[in-house]
């Protein structure tokens, strides 16, 4: 046998279509991983890191990493956490959060209504797709009597259609339910993208993975970090560092031939607003430049 098919690889599950699915081929890209769509459409192919890539729907993720199928995934935190909440055996577990698909799991219930706590849900009906988090979110507030309607779609008609007095879904940015006659009562959970991986996995996969988080962290941590340099008065270093959003210890450098006068370079790691520029500039700061950063490894 070859050396090529005796080395292990990593298979790594993700969403083939939808809201996760351009995001995380987004990550892959920026992360410097191209991923080649052969004949299959289960199946495609990552060269720079050894991951074999399986191309499914995002609700099959956590079972398919829960069971070895596949080694990794990465699939919304709610998708997770429900199949957590209602699965005997082992699950997946978390390798780390990737800070994009953010969404509110929701109960909401018709605009006309007085919602004054979860007590509200007493007695009445919830039409989701999301029972495990909806009833443990119910039980930690002391409700026991609500009744879970189990729904896979169009949750926010139920009410309309007399099937439930309320529902628990994925609110974003609101519209559907205003559209539908609905506002929040409650948010039930925040979810966002997570790397998820098989528990157990052998030291070899282990590392691949260890490689992948690594250059995700890099990605979305150069998302927002900018470099920034400055010349400014040796005097003003403290008050330029208190100034600099998200900052590490900037560098010094000696400017030649210009006495007291330093360039200060650092690594930004939140945004840098023109009002960040202005405050620098009346602590003493001159010729400051903004650059982004392509890539970046801690
Ligand atoms: O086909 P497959 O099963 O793979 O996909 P899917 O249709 O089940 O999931 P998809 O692609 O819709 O969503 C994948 C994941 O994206 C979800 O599990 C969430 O983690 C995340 N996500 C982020 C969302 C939303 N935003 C979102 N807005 N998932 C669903 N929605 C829906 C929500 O269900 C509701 O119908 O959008 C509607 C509400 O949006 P707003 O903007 O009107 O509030
Ligand atoms: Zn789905």
């Amino acid at each position: 046998m070859s050396k090529e098919t005796d080395s292990p690889r990593l298979r790594l599950a993700v969403q083939k279509k939808g809201r996760l699915a351009d995001d995380t081929f987004d990550l892959l890209a920026k992360c410097g991983l191209k991923v080649r769509h052969g004949r299959s459409r289960l199946f495609a192919r990552i060269e720079e890191l050894p991951i074999d890539v399986l191309l499914v729907r995002d609700d099959d993720i956590p079972e398919l990493v829960a069971s070895g199928a596949a080694d990794a995934g990465i699939v919304g935190g709610n998708v997770f956490e429900e199949d957590r909440l209602t699965r005997d055996g082992v699950g997946a577990v978390i390798a780390d959060a990737l800070g994009f698909s953010r969404c509110r799991l929701c109960v909401a219930v018709s605009k006309g209504e007085t919602y004054a706590g979860p007590a509200y849900f007493s007695g009445k009906k919830v039409a989701t797709s999301y029972p495990g988090l909806l009833q443990s979110w119910l039980e930690e507030r002391g409700v026991t009597d609500a009744q879970i309607v189990l729904m896979h779609g169009a949750h926010e008609i139920a009410p309309r259609l007399g099937l439930a007095d309320a529902i628990c879904d994925i609110v974003s940015t609101g519209a559907t339910l205003d559209t539908n006659g609905l506002k929040v009562a409650d948010t039930i959970y925040r979810s966002e993208a997570l790397l998820i991986a098989a528990p157990g996995l052998d030291v070899a996969k282990a590392e691949i993975l260890g490689a992948l988080k690594g250059r995700m962290r890099g990605a979305l941590a150069s998302q927002h970090a900018k470099y920034v340099m400055m010349n400014a008065p040796r005097s003003a270093i403290p008050a330029i560092t208190a100034v600099l959003p998200g900052a590490d210890s900037p560098t010094i450098l000696e400017l030649a031939g210009e006495g007291d006068m330093v360039a200060i370079h650092s690594v930004c790691n939140e945004d840098v607003l023109w009002e960040h520029l202005a405050e620098l500039k009346s602590v003493g700061a001159s010729a400051i430049l903004v650059l982004d950063i392509d890539k970046m490894l801690n």
